[in-house]
């Protein structure tokens, strides 16, 4: 979920949201799947703050805005167009905030005028009276803060969204405040850990890419030799090359065609841990696919739920992975900030834990010693033979990740944190008494071990040691049509006005310092995120600025296909009729390895006279992702135990489908669910709304007999990822599962 400044989370974080004037959430539904982040957006709203929430559905956090704004589904760009075309007319922005501190402005506010609000109110059905309400209370409204989630990212459109909505808050001079921000309330426990981590196909950890220079950079940390790294692949193309997604691994087991992006071979075989994947559209995709593979494997305290989707007879291994309460370690929350978890309960019955499951399946694919060796280099600095775990797998991950600065956290820094967390303040973070001049967690970048950590993202109000930054200079110092993409401002305590990422050759210009020969020769070829000394960032510290920069943030992606983000319609639409000026993407081949549809898909058929439904999907609060858990809970069970579709009474009744009735739902990839129909006007004429945490039943076929005994599930029912449309990302491949078409019929 990168953002326009290149990294996912929250520029600022939950308690800081009490500081809010105004909260615009859009795309998210943070009373069911953040009810403790909730209880911050309650409280501002207690203080005064103004809530409008913009969503297809009237979700439970609808309710309890001050003002919901119904939307067609994938039309987000189109009405933050319209919002930016009504600032520009009235002069609502920030000038000198823009002048200052953002690039590409103009040419953002040039594509605005093409969304006039009564084009906007055709495109996204919400009245234009409304848009010009709505973005005046925010415009007005110091600080105002914006919120979202799936109901943005799950489009082809994705990535434009995700950049629109930071474009917004910069005019609006609304990033760096507290009380602003960009709030992207994240996923899964510890999402944002893995995602720092690298679990992602097109970098290593700490978001540096695959490329020859990153690659050697973690080899050092790992003391590896990067002459034996190659050799683990074919070569060093396919080294640097961006691996299978979550939603194309599937092309490259099925589809010929798909084989050369892979070097040629199709994939033989399939390992899953911590993932329940039967929530990725096409379902019975992953069916054929794990069907065909030679080998499937899933690392999971539960039977992951695909295990009994698939047909397969042998080859098929379930390994009993230890619960989060029977492990320990660092963990990340949704705003950047580190935990440290105490572990509960040793490993139940046969059990173990995850990293224990992977050092194993190193030792027999040869390479443990490889694997371990960086831990056994922390153990002897330290004079143990030994090493600890997972204390010195934290020492590794934060010494090597200085990207985005980790290096100023600890297993001890971040035990005393979790020790004493009622010594923290819960609106700004700050620590009190022994843990004075701290924040909790220490949200990154944390640059030092005397480093506080940093709250609220690119405040350049603050020195650096309270956790001040500008905008990070990762995109050059220059734009390519020339302009200077440094700022002229300065941090508080520095003389240094806007200036690019420190490295080795240009730290003693900007800083005007000389370094002794010792430590000229430690930091030889390194910046500040390369290397094992701190010492490049040690001095820009001292020197009060921020060691990546001091730029501005841009609007224009001048690498990109969109460069600036602009509305294009869904490739299954309600409206066709918009397809040709709102065009989808040209295919794309090789994206994440795949060869992806985008404009022939749109364009295939007149998918609406077969499937003239818009269809949504969200969460229920008492389930979690795919349900195999929650679903495995008897009292979470109790209250959501079946799959259901939520549908307008006139549009049912028209079917002559009764509330209760069974449904045949149909996809546009030809498949189909047999589902309840739940009455509704949660959903207006045109929609309907699937829950997505339900698995376990097959196009009308139970598969409960399939669950080895004692592991049955208490409920089960459709999965929606068999009926979402077809349809991924442009930039990261991310399924369209928020918006898609379907027929339903009653059964
Ligand atoms: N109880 C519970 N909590 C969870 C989870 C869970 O499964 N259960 N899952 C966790 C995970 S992994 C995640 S990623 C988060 C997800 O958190 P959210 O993103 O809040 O979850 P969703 O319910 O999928 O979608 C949010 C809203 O987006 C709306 N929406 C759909 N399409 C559009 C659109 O085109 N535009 C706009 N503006 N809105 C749209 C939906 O109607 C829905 O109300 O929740 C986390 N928390
Ligand atoms: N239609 C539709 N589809 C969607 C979405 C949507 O909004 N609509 N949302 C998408 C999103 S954002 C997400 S995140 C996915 C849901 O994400 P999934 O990852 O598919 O769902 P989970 O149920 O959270 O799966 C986690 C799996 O890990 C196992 N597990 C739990 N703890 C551990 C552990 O400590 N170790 C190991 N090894 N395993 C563990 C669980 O038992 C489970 O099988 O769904 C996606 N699909
Ligand atoms: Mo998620």
């Amino acid at each position: 979920m990168a953002n326009t400044f290149g990294y996912g989370g929250m520029s600022n974080h939950l308690g800081d949201m009490q500081f809010s004037k105004f909260i615009f959430i859009i795309g998210a539904n943070p009373a069911v799947n953040h009810p403790v982040g909730m209880v911050h957006i309650l409280r501002a709203k207690e203080a005064g703050a103004r809530i409008v929430c913009v969503d297809p559905h009237f979700s439970k956090t609808a309710v309890k805005a001050d003002e919901f704004v119904r939307i067609r589904s994938g039309t987000d760009v189109a009405l933050v167009y319209g919002m930016i075309n009504y600032i520009v007319a009235n002069k609502l922005y920030d000038e000198k905030y823009l002048k200052e501190r953002v690039y590409g402005y103009d040419e953002v506010f040039k594509e605005a005028k093409k969304y006039p609000l009564d084009v906007v109110e055709n495109i996204t059905g919400i009245p234009a009276k409304t848009i010009e309400r709505i973005t005046r209370q925010m415009a007005e409204a110091k600080p105002a803060s914006l919120i979202w989630n799936q109901g943005l990212t799950q489009h082809t459109v994705g990535t434009n969204n995700t950049r629109i909505m930071p474009i917004l808050q910069l005019i609006l001079g609304n990033i760096g405040k507290n009380g602003g921000g960009v709030n992207i309330l994240r996923g899964h426990d510890n999402v944002q850990g893995a995602s720092d981590m690298g679990n992602l196909s097109d970098s290593l950890p700490g978001y540096y890419g695959l490329s020859e220079g990153s690659w050697k950079h973690f080899c050092q940390h790992w003391h590896i030799d990067y002459e034996w790294m190659q050799n683990r692949f074919t070569s060093k193309e396919m080294m640097e090359k961006t691996g299978y997604a979550l939603s194309t691994w599937r092309f490259g087991v099925l589809d010929e065609e798909n084989f050369a992006n892979n070097n040629g071979t199709p994939i033989k075989a399939l390992v899953v841990i911590g993932n329940g994947i039967s929530t990725t559209s096409l379902l019975d995709k992953t069916k054929a696919a794990l069907d065909k593979l030679d080998l499937v494997v899933f690392i999971d305290p539960y039977v992951n739920d695909v295990a009994v989707i698939t047909d397969r007879k042998d080859n098929l291994f379930l390994l009993p992975a230890a619960s989060q309460m029977e492990t320990s370690g660092s963990v990340a929350a949704t705003n950047r900030a580190y935990q440290w978890r105490y572990q509960v309960i040793k490993p139940m019955f046969e059990c173990r834990e995850d990293h224990d499951i992977l050092f194993d399946l190193a030792q027999r694919l040869g390479f443990k010693e490889e694997f371990q060796r960086s831990l056994y280099e922390i153990a002897k600095k330290e004079g143990r033979q030994d090493f600890i775990w997972p204390d010195d797998a934290t020492t590794e991950m934060a010494q090597s990740i200085r990207s985005i600065g980790l290096q100023g956290m600890n297993a001890k820094r971040l035990k005393q944190h979790c020790d004493n967390w009622h010594m923290f303040d819960k609106t700004t973070l700050i620590g009190m008494g022994p843990m004075k001049d701290q924040y909790y967690g220490l949200p990154w970048p944390c640059w030092s071990e005397k480093h506080p950590g940093t709250p609220v993202m690119y405040n350049d109000t603050i020195p650096v040691m309270q956790g001040g930054m500008g905008f990070r200079v990762n995109w050059g110092v220059k734009a390519p049509d020339g302009t200077d993409m440094l700022t002229t401002r300065k941090l508080p305590g520095s003389k240094i006005a806007g200036h690019p990422a420190i490295n080795a050759e240009n730290i003693e210009k900007i800083l005007h310092i000389t370094l002794t020969p010792e430590e000229k020769e430690a930091v030889k070829g390194t910046s500040f995120a390369t290397g094992n000394t701190n010492i490049l960032v040690e001095k820009a510290l001292q020197a009060g600025i921020c060691p990546y920069g001091n730029g501005k943030a841009r609007m224009v992606v001048w690498n990109w296909y969109d460069k600036i983000p602009i509305h294009r319609e869904p490739l299954h639409t309600y409206r066709p009729d918009l397809i040709e000026k709102y065009p989808s993407f040209p295919d794309k081949k090789d994206n994440f390895r795949a060869n992806l549809k985008y404009i022939s898909r749109q364009k295939e058929k007149d998918w609406k006279k077969d499937y003239p439904l818009s269809m949504l999907t969200g969460r229920l609060v008492a389930h979690m992702g795919t349900g195999t858990e929650t679903r495995s809970a008897k009292y979470l069970a109790e209250i959501y135990h079946e799959m259901f579709v939520e549908i307008h009474p006139n549009t049912a009744l028209n079917l002559g489908v009764q509330d209760g009735d069974m449904v045949w739902l149909y996809g546009t990839s030809g498949t189909k669910i047999l589902i309840k129909a739940k009455h509704s006007y949660r959903v207006d004429e045109n929609n309907v709304f699937l829950p997505q945490n339900f698995s376990g039943v097959y196009e009308g076929k139970s598969l409960i007999d399939r669950y080895p005994e004692g592991t049955k599930p208490y409920a089960i029912g459709e999965a929606a990822s068999m009926v979402t449309s077809y349809g991924f990302d442009y930039n990261t491949a991310c399924p369209e599962t928020k918006c898609g078409l379907c027929r339903i019929e009653k059964a």
